[in-house]
């Protein structure tokens, strides 16, 4: 499949404003891939792919979590930790991704993990400093991503993490694992 037919798929199971934010991730992931020295191709299909099951219902998404033997620990926390690991999963069983980086990309889009790599970090910031997105403080991420991803990538988890504390929701243990994995490796260098 080439990435147009891949890109027209997407665009049948999103609705309109999800596509729009899809193809504005991959516009930035390749970007990002170009700017960063990684495969603009798997930069670009981890954009397309990674929010693919997002709009999917919740029991839709317990099902397929199921089917696709995904961490039942995700249960425990919310919901939209789960569209990540089924749309990799689907990634690779609809699409024939065979890419593990590709996949792990789509996978850990949302939560982050220690030691992600370079593609990973590519699409998690991606995701979040895309064109369309208002978050307070995403023009820093923004001006550092240009010259630091690793830093941007810290400064993404270090603002969901304060976003979602704030809101006295609950942090998933990957995205605290990464923010103090990078945090060191930052003050190391
Ligand atoms: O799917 P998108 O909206 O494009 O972005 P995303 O996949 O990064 O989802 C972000 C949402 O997930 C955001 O509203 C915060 C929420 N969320 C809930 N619990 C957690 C979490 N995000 C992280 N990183 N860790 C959590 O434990
Ligand atoms: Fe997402
Ligand atoms: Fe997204």
């Amino acid at each position: 499949m080439n990435v147009d037919e891949m890109r027209a798929i997407v665009k049948e199971k999103l609705p309109a404003g999800r596509f729009e934010h899809t193809v504005r991730v991959a516009e930035t992931a390749v970007q990002l891939a170009k700017q960063y020295g990684e495969s603009i191709e798997k930069a670009e299909v981890a954009g397309l792919l990674h929010d693919y099951a997002k709009c999917d219902s919740k029991d839709q998404l317990k099902r397929q979590m199921e089917q696709y033997d995904l961490p039942m620990i995700l249960l425990d926390y919310h919901k939209e930790l789960w569209h990540g690991p089924v749309g990799a999963m689907i990634a690779k069983e609809k699409f024939d991704i065979s890419d593990d980086d590709a996949i792990n990309a789509i996978y850990y889009h949302t939560t982050g993990r220690e030691k992600m790599s370079k593609l990973e970090l590519i699409l998690f910031v991606a995701d979040y400093i895309e064109p369309g997105r208002k978050y307070p403080g995403v023009e820093e991420v923004r001006d550092v991503a240009r010259v630091d991803l690793e830093k941007a990538a810290q400064i993404v988890l270090k603002n969901t993490i304060i976003h979602l504390a704030n809101r006295g929701a609950t942090i998933f243990p990957d995205t605290i694992l990464a923010y103090n994995e990078l945090t060191k490796k930052i003050d190391l260098r």
